[in-house]
């Protein structure tokens, strides 16, 4: 991706593997391709819905990792019921894998805080190469190559279709998407500065906006999945043109969108947890003790359940957690998570999944804790501050054991 300041050759545009964006993949489907990420749980992709258009039903989801290059096809894909492919809106898809995503592989957890108005952000993505002088290169035709860059988030995409009007043909659903805009330091370019008076001029060389093949992309705030890339626009009203060549072709002075994931979080969270195999659904049906497997990675679910009573039914219910290492050892034995759990109306109960790392060493069992804290809706007991839950994992391999 990424049209940046500075050339693709310039390795600081580079998102090499290990650096921690080995979780963002390329998706191709119908002959074409964007980007996605592998969110928590490592069982599905989100990228954008619009890869899509041609009624594919299915992709390859290409792993770039540190141990490697892995192709993954997909079992499942999901489109946003919500989408509305006129409007870029709800520009979302769900690809769920037919096997395991590489243990190197980071996977993601949502931003769901929505304050993301102002903060700076990474985006990360395969697409076209280029610069905010020349554009995306129209004659690049090496290996996609995985880039990043910096930007901040300005302003909801709504807010300038109430100051453009008819000048925008397209009408963003209000809270749905982020802006940014790409800047090269001038008042010139800077075009949600001209638009809305939001006046950032950029964050020099490490500035950049998303290209084709950048579309399902991830903008992280935090190392949380914060947007997920939609489109771009050369936008102008009156003499107001703060893109030079009124091209989209992502220079300096264009506009682009993300999908806000904290908009889309209950839908995202519902989706993949609609989608476990054998999740338990009473603690009747907890397994603390799980097979370790001997390839891929399996699930393990940890069951969190609230027994008060909500202060009015439409309030969401939330706890941390965090896994924590035991005699298993996590990135070996299991693949360490941490994040926030929701529990949204309607809901009682949800399961965190954590992967268990299969191989053919004999080990003896090994046990691996989750914390969860911070109750939000209730408390966990009087002096209680932290609940714990052990998992062990048994070994199923033949050997000695000493
Ligand atoms: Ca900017
Ligand atoms: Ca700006
Ligand atoms: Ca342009
Ligand atoms: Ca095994």
């Amino acid at each position: 991706m990424v049209s940046t300041v500075t050339s693709y050759t310039d390795l600081r545009n580079r998102a090499a593997t290990g650096t921690g964006y080995d979780g963002v993949v390329r998706v191709s489907a119908g002959g074409f391709y964007g980007t996605g990420v592998l969110l928590y749980g490592g069982a599905a992709v989100l990228t954008a819905a619009h890869l899509f258009s041609g009624n594919e039903t299915s992709a390859t989801v290409h792993f770039e990792t540190a141990t490697g290059k892995q192709d993954v096809a997909s079992s499942r894909v999901l489109i946003a019921p919500t989408y509305d492919a006129a409007n870029s809106s709800s520009d979302l898809a769900l690809v769920w894998l037919s096997g395991s995503a590489p243990t190197a592989a980071d996977r993601y957890q949502l931003y769901r805080s929505s304050d993301e108005i102002g903060q700076t952000m990474t985006l990360v993505g395969y697409g076209r190469p280029g610069t905010g002088g020349d554009g995306a290169m129209a004659s690049y035709s090496g290996d996609p190559i995985r880039q990043k860059a910096s930007n901040v988030f300005d302003a909801d995409m709504s807010a300038l279709k109430h100051q453009l009007a008819s000048g925008m043909g397209w009408t963003p659903l209000p809270g749905s998407q982020l802006t940014a805009d790409f800047d090269d330091g001038s008042a010139a370019h800077d075009a949600l500065g001209q638009f809305l008076g939001l006046h950032q001029t950029g964050l020099g060389q490490s500035e950049g906006i998303i290209t084709s093949g950048d579309s399902g992309g991830p903008a992280f705030i935090h190392g949380l999945v914060a947007g997920i890339a939609s489109y771009s626009a050369s936008l102008s009203q009156g003499d107001v043109k703060p893109d030079a060549d009124g091209l989209v072709n992502s220079t300096f002075g264009e506009v682009a969108a993300w999908q806000r994931v904290s908009y889309f979080q209950q839908w995202l969270d519902q989706s993949l947890r609609s989608a476990y195999a054998n999740a338990p659904s009473k603690p009747e049906e907890v397994q603390t003790r799980v097979s370790e497997g001997n390839s891929g990675t399996t699930l393990t679910y940890f069951l969190v359940q609230f027994k008060g009573v909500r202060s009015s039914l439409d309030q969401i219910l939330s706890v941390d957690f965090a896994t924590r290492d035991g005699t298993a050892v996590q990135g070996q034995d299991y693949v360490a998570a941490s994040g926030t759990l929701k529990l949204y109306p309607g809901e009682v109960q949800a399961v965190i999944p954590v992967e268990i790392i299969g191989d053919n060493k004999s080990e003896p069992d090994e046990v691996f804790y989750l914390d969860v804290t911070h109750p939000v809706g209730g408390t966990f007991g009087p002096g209680v501050v932290t609940l714990t839950a052990m998992r062990t994992i048994l070994n199923d391999d033949a050997g000695w054991i000493a």
